[in-house]
């Protein structure tokens, strides 16, 4: 079993998208271990989101997550981390697959909906970053 680590964005809790995207999980075989819904600080975004420093979209990006109200969960599943990325979709909804997460409800690239860990190791440290026990 792996976890990983999702995050309802807020853009997606502002619509109140949290109910029925927990439940896409849930459907897909997803068990979700932790939940909280939290507001993080500018400062909090910026590291969570520090390997993406030198882009140009860092600013609004940290911006962003910071503005309003998250969901951060831990799901766990087989190849949880991998299976999670399938089923949110493409960065930008515009390119995301039907039937993902991305596709049925991101507006934008920046405003699309949902968070996942990339990789074993990622899922590992955010994981981390919100639940350390
Ligand atoms: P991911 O969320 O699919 O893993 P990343 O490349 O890790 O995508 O980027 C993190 C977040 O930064 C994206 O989910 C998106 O909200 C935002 N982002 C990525 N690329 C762009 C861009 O070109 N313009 C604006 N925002 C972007
Ligand atoms: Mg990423």
């Amino acid at each position: 079993m792996e976890q990983t680590l999702s995050i309802v964005k807020p853009d997606a809790v502002e619509r109140n998208l949290e109910g029925e995207i927990k439940e896409i999980f849930k459907n897909n075989g997803f068990q979700i271990l932790k939940e909280k819904k939290i507001q993080i600080e500018r400062s909090e975004a910026e590291k969570f989101y520090k390997i993406h420093e030198t882009k140009p979209f860092y600013n609004d990006l940290c911006e962003y997550l910071s503005s309003g109200p998250i969901v951060v969960m831990v799901l766990e599943k087989e190849n949880a981390v991998k299976g999670n990325r399938e089923l949110m979709g493409a960065t930008n909804p515009k390119d995301a697959d039907d039937g993902t997460i991305r596709k049925k409800y991101g507006i934008s690239i920046d405003k699309n909906s949902v968070h996942g860990s990339d990789s074993l190791e990622n899922a590992k440290i955010e994981i981390n970053f919100f639940f350390k026990d």
